[in-house]
């Protein structure tokens, strides 16, 4: 069986990072590993959290694995709660990355225009080292515009995009997968593969509603569905066929939260996909 290791917080409550990443993950058929990075009362949407830092763990965790000879198809790394944790990281994927395994970020730090309420200025350049020695990276292109130090604009058009998604390739991942991208009247996925040179587009009707943790569901499902064995190509239009279907069910559900999208009520459309 297949097995990824997920590297991100645990929010108690908020329906994002871990709380999705695993049965998510489960629900591709592969096996879920964590480490949780932090522990949140909620996550940062929320007017306020406690956070409690689990940094001193990451290290003695990635030990133990390597004397117990545990290895990993995959490192999928989400929220990250520090500059230095993101460092402690990129170490223990040194300590126990092996040939053919692959190092997935999400570079979870910021949307429309603004970082997560918890980060300062100086985290998106350390989250770009951690993309840069990646070998696919999923950021927005809020995320994309810090990382590369280029100005965010709310509205931009494809060769814009493209630009900044090179600029990241130029940085060292090797490919980008861009969600949310909207140019030209289309909206869904931009993915670039540097070392092919090819572009890849999946667009999808904009939904009118948009929800906290998203983000989260689409990288968890892609890493999914690509450990399993489907193509990028696949594991991108699935997944954000089923972030969609996770946001129509959550807009039209009469007492849906605000805090996060009812991913688990999609989750038979999500295996049935798996499955094809
Ligand atoms: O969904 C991204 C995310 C993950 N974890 C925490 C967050 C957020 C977004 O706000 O606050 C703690």
């Amino acid at each position: 069986m297949k097995r990824i290791v997920t590297i991100q917080d645990i929010s108690c409550v908020g329906k994002c990072s871990l709380t999705v990443a695993l049965p998510i993950i489960s629900a591709t058929g592969v096996e879920a590993a964590i480490i949780p990075t932090a522990v949140l009362s909620t996550h940062t949407m929320f007017k306020n959290f406690t956070c409690k830092d689990l940094d001193d763990q990451i290290l003695p965790i990635a030990k133990h694995w390597k004397d117990e000879g545990i290895t990993f198809d995959a490192f999928y790394t989400g929220y990250l709660a520090s500059s230095g944790q993101i460092q402690k990281v990129l170490t223990l994927i040194n300590e126990l990355r092996q040939k053919g395994n692959l190092v997935i970020v999400d570079p979870a730090m910021a949307d429309n225009g603004k970082l997560y309420p918890a980060f300062d200025s100086k985290f998106p350049s350390e989250m770009a080292k951690l993309c840069a020695s990646a070998d696919i990276i999923l950021p927005n292109i809020t995320e994309a515009c810090f990382m590369t130090n280029t100005p965010y604009r709310a509205e931009y058009d494809e060769k814009f995009a493209k630009e900044v998604v090179e600029k990241l390739a130029e940085q060292g991942a090797k490919k980008i997968v861009l969600t949310g991208a909207e140019f030209g009247g289309k909206y869904g996925v931009l993915t670039y593969d540097s070392e092919k040179d090819e572009y890849y587009t999946y667009f999808q009707e904009k939904l009118n509603a948009s929800f906290h943790g998203t983000g989260d569901i689409f990288s968890s499902t892609f890493t999914g569905l690509l450990i399993s064995g489907k193509s990028m190509q696949e594991s991108v239009s699935i997944a954000a066929d089923y972030t969609a279907e996770c946001i129509r069910i959550t807009a039209e559900a009469p007492n849906a939260n605000w805090y996060g999208v009812d991913f688990e009520r999609a989750i038979p459309y999500l295996i049935k996909r798996a499955e094809s």
